[in-house]
């Protein structure tokens, strides 16, 4: 017996940057993935300003989906995926986006590439701006800091809404919008808002600006999405780390309840119309002077979101110090604390199943909304063993998962739409740009050093993964 609806959706997800190369294909800008460098399990990755002779940047040719898709399209649909998130490059579409007209060959890949979907009967999830702006809105403009990007950013949407309103339902505005508030890294700020921080400028005012006007767009983009098809479902995309308390203390207690509001202060924003209190107030005490008038407020009341999409890889666990009251942002200022009741992944993260149950409730009990898990997954290196891939590790981490959101839809009567596992088929990392660290249970033959056929196989998860979509996840 299932627990889940009949029209669960069962996918995959994938965001443009990290999958179909061809960077310079058809009049693509260059974007911000495209002046990032390949890092690994210990070192950063660089961004370089502009694109630099004799850096390896993975992001350009990537797996090559780009040149792919009709085949690998066929291998999602042998797979049963009924749906299918990835994200539309801005900077297909937009090459340097201050432009008035779209790039028609941009768009075309788009209907080309939701045709094949449709055909296969897969259902496509789009993210509207997932870590890929025009690289050109950082130079000219100072990426996200700057009030211009709202209007280009709802142009660009505008525009897709318009040419795919009958081939895509479901959308998201900004992929993770809440990362560069919890993690307030060269990475973060870069990846989210494409934002360079100057000497002597604070990032964190620099930041809320930024991830203001994101917000502020994301509502203009839901209000014009609904009028362009009443049927869109639109939804913000919120990266969930719950974050534990390591010992009853109270003092641990309330500084992981200010760490918690480091996920969710922009779902509050985009699911309730408004800033929370805490930060209202925030805002007071740092006198930050932030541009913010009151109609962005009517705007934001009028732009809320049909569903939260949300990421979910690992929980976190954070100890007051004496000398520190418990704040806002504290999180990102502090180092974690290693939760040892938990295995972790080679590359440190916490393994945590129950974490997805407790995400999905909490979500649950503050904004009573629809919820679809659009990122989940364990990176892991793999072995290639006689042309074969046994990832046992993977398949026991999403059973693990899945069997969680099964008691919260079963026991805690959470309403779930579905669930899209991150990088089912291996892409490249975000936060190392490497591509041995996989996801997939679509196994891509490239490596590190960029080497390998690009050829496509399946490893031991694909007919597991199979299995569960068959049963809607009756028999893990
Ligand atoms: P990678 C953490 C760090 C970096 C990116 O991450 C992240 C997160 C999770 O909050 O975000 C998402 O590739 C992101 C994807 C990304 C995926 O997590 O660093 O939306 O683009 O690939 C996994 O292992």
């Amino acid at each position: 017996m299932t627990v889940f609806p009949k029209d669960f959706l069962w996918g995959g997800a994938v965001a443009a940057h990290q999958f179909e190369g061809g960077w310079q294909a058809d009049g693509k800008g260059v974007s911000i993935a495209d002046v990032m460098t390949a890092g690994d399990n210990k070192t950063a990755r660089r961004i370089t300003s502009g694109v630099l002779p004799g850096e390896n940047y993975p992001n350009h040719d990537a797996i090559d989906f780009y040149h792919h898709y009709h085949e690998d399209v066929a291998l999602f649909a042998e797979l049963g995926l009924n749906c299918f998130r990835t994200s539309i490059a801005w900077s297909r579409i937009f090459p340097n986006g201050d432009e008035t007209e779209p790039n028609e060959a941009g768009l075309k890949f788009y209907d080309d590439l939701f045709d094949d979907l449709l055909a296969h009967h897969i259902e496509p999830v789009i993210t509207l701006s997932h870590f890929e702006m025009p690289y050109h809105l950082v130079t000219e403009y100072g990426g996200w800091r700057n009030r211009k990007l709202i209007d280009f950013f709802v142009r660009f949407a505008t525009v897709v809404f318009k040419r795919y309103k009958d081939k895509v339902k479901y959308w998201m505005t900004f992929n993770e919008i809440n990362n560069q508030v919890g993690m307030m890294n060269e990475w973060a700020l870069f990846t989210n808002s494409g934002l360079v921080i100057k000497d002597g400028e604070n990032t964190e005012q620099v930041m809320f600006q930024a991830a203001h006007y994101e917000a502020v767009a994301s509502a203009l983009a839901v209000q014009i999405g609904h009028q362009i098809n009443p049927h869109f479902e639109i939804g913000c995309m919120v990266a969930m780390g719950p974050t534990y308390a390591a010992t009853p203390n109270p003092n641990d207690v309330m500084k992981a309840e200010r760490a918690m509001q480091t996920n969710y202060y922009l779902a509050d924003v985009q699911v309730k119309g408004k800033y929370p209190a805490f930060l209202k107030r925030y805002f007071e005490r740092q006198q930050f002077n932030l541009d913010m008038t009151l109609e962005d407020e009517d705007i934001l009341r009028a732009g809320t979101v049909d569903y939260i999409g949300f990421s979910y890889y690992a929980s976190h666990v954070t100890q007051a110090t004496a000398d520190e009251p418990a704040d806002f942002m504290t999180m990102g200022k502090n180092p974690e604390v290693k939760n040892t009741t938990l295995k972790q992944s080679a590359w440190g993260w916490e393994i945590d199943p129950v974490g997805l149950r407790y995400a999905l409730n909490w979500f649950s009990d503050r904004y009573d909304l629809p919820l679809f898990i659009v990122e989940n997954g364990l990176g892991a290196f793999d072995q290639v063993e006689d042309g074969k891939i046994y990832d046992d590790y993977r398949i026991d981490y999403l059973r693990q998962h899945i069997e969680q959101m099964k008691l919260a839809v079963d026991i805690d009567g959470v309403q779930l739409m579905g669930y899209t596992p991150w990088g089912f088929i291996d892409l490249v990392s975000a936060g190392t740009g490497q591509m041995d660290k996989r996801y997939g249970v679509i196994y891509v033959d490239k490596n590190d050093a960029g080497e390998g056929t690009l050829a496509r196989s399946k490893k031991d998860s694909f007919a597991w993964y199979q299995h569960v979509i068959e049963t809607n996840g009756a028999d893990l």
